[in-house]
């Protein structure tokens, strides 16, 4: 009788402060792996190009460059690390190997490297520096070794597949964590191969055999993610100006994506149907060229130019690649720096003060239970979030400021944990007591920016039209 009595208090008492344990919402079939979460909450990475092109002003290296021209004259990867961070980026990755074969380690494997080099009388390692650098300054490491090598004599056979390999396990198992590794899709075509001086082509979906690559991957650094064409972990957005897609589905069919061969427009929009979560990276380089060339030192792009590609990546649910070109000295030049540098000052001052204090109202919240509570798209807890019913889609959430504020962004999340699942939104504004469209869109995904005319109110609605199952919000902001 005691225990009945027990039992009925705490069910009172749970009842009337809606403390109830309740399930999270059912995930959807696709969803990020959790060293994916990490990645993609990273936001803004970093990539920097050299090679021996820097010393022969070229893009592409033929394969047949002397090792001798490689003679950087103040090298220093800690200004390449703190310019990184000073910019907001949290992991850099080096061009370990370009198209040309070069290496900046000294691989056993090759006399195409840094150790017939002029560079520390050819005892340098720049890869060893590089990391020791990112370490220090605590950003995460990421490794390019193109997989087309314009030097190697067996390019084009299983001799090289080998060759390749090789060079994979000495920079995963000798260098510490590695947190990315990146493999170009470019492949293929004329090259020095060893003085036979020929065109090989490689046939794009068997010759590399990735699968075998990428377990011993795994294998060499399990929390690696590994970034191509086709993922498994991260995906190339299809285009090198750093834009995702105005629909951006992190979600894609492995099935039409091919390393070298995937459909750009695909890859720029992903699938809402697709079986497999890969994050979408935005690569685009500070310059016109992904390598220093003095001619460029006039083309380094705005500040300005910098915020409209990070709203079309980090604001389209991507992540963003940004490069920087070290140049002949082997120092990040003081016009990149300082762009990137000013962009930042940019970004700071755009989302300095959150103005979404206030109260939300919703037109359905799941169990009616504070679990998923609207209130929670306003508070700091990121994993907090609201939620509806199972058997409703459409909705709406009118977030009521304590008071009228001007604002130009809306920064909308979704919890990613649990799949992606917003495919058609609007959101209003209420002016003069009538509620203003001011922007239809697609997806969100983990973070969606939206830029908008310069508004003045208290009262803003997002509607979900469409979702691939009850919808879910995390976070909402406005600057
Ligand atoms: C491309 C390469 O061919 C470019 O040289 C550069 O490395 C870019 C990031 O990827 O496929």
């Amino acid at each position: 009788m005691r225990l009945l009595g027990i039992l009925f208090l705490g069910f009172l008492f749970s009842c009337g402060t809606n403390q109830t344990e309740v399930d999270d919402i059912s995930p959807l079939s696709v969803t990020p792996a959790p060293h994916q979460l990490t990645y993609q909450k990273m936001e803004f990475v970093g990539f920097i190009h050299f090679t021996v092109n820097t010393f022969t002003n070229k893009e592409w290296g033929y394969g047949d460059e002397k090792p001798a021209i490689f003679n950087p004259s103040e090298l220093n990867t800690e200004q390449w690390v703190l310019a990184a961070k000073a910019g907001g980026m949290k992991e850099l990755i080096l061009t370990a190997k370009h198209h040309d074969g070069f290496c900046l380690w000294p691989s056993k494997y090759t006399e195409h490297s840094v150790k017939n080099s002029p560079y520390k009388d050819g005892k340098g390692d720049i890869v060893r520096e590089f990391v020791d650098a990112c370490r220090k300054h605590g950003l995460k490491v990421g490794l390019y070794l193109s997989p087309w090598d314009r030097n190697h004599k067996d390019y084009g056979t299983p001799e090289y597949i080998t060759y390749y390999r090789n060079q994979l396990k000495e920079l995963l198992a000798e260098y510490g964590e590695i947190n990315e590794i990146w493999f170009d899709g470019a492949n293929g075509g004329d090259g020095y191969y060893g003085g036979a001086n020929e065109e090989r082509r490689i046939d794009r979906k068997t010759y590399y055999d990735w699968p075998t690559t990428f377990k011993l991957v795994k294998d060499l650094q399990p929390n690696i993610s590994i970034f191509s064409d086709a993922g498994p972990d991260i995906r190339w957005v299809g285009n090198e100006h750093g834009y995702a897609g105005e629909t951006f589905w992190s979600p894609i069919h492995t099935d039409s994506l091919v390393i070298g061969g995937s459909k750009p427009s695909y890859l720029n929009t992903g699938d809402p149907n697709g079986n497999k979560w890969i994050i979408g990276q935005c690569d685009v380089s500070i310059r016109p060229g992904w390598f220093y060339h003095p001619k460029e030192d006039s083309l380094v792009k705005s500040p300005e130019k910098l915020l409209e590609i990070y709203d079309r990546s980090v604001g389209r649910n991507g992540v963003l690649l940004l490069n920087l070109p070290p140049d002949r000295r082997g120092l990040i030049h003081e016009n990149d720096v300082a762009s990137l540098k000013d962009f930042k000052t940019l970004v700071d001052r755009l989302f300095a003060m959150n103005l979404a204090i206030g109260k939300v109202r919703a037109s359905n919240t799941r169990l009616k239970h504070d679990k998923f509570d609207p209130n929670n798209i306003l508070d700091d807890d990121p994993e907090s979030y609201w939620a509806t019913d199972d058997d409703v889609i459409e909705s709406s959430l009118i977030v009521e400021l304590n008071e009228a504020v001007d604002f130009e962004r809306i920064v909308i999340q979704e919890p990613i944990r649990f799949g992606q699942r917003v495919s058609a939104f609007k959101v209003h504004v209420e002016k003069n007591g009538q509620w203003e469209l001011v922007y239809e869109g697609t997806t969100i995904g983990y973070k969606r920016i939206l830029e908008i005319e310069p508004n003045n109110s208290n009262r803003i609605k997002l509607t979900i039209l469409d979702a691939l199952g009850p919808p879910a919000i995390s976070n909402f902001e406005i600057y």
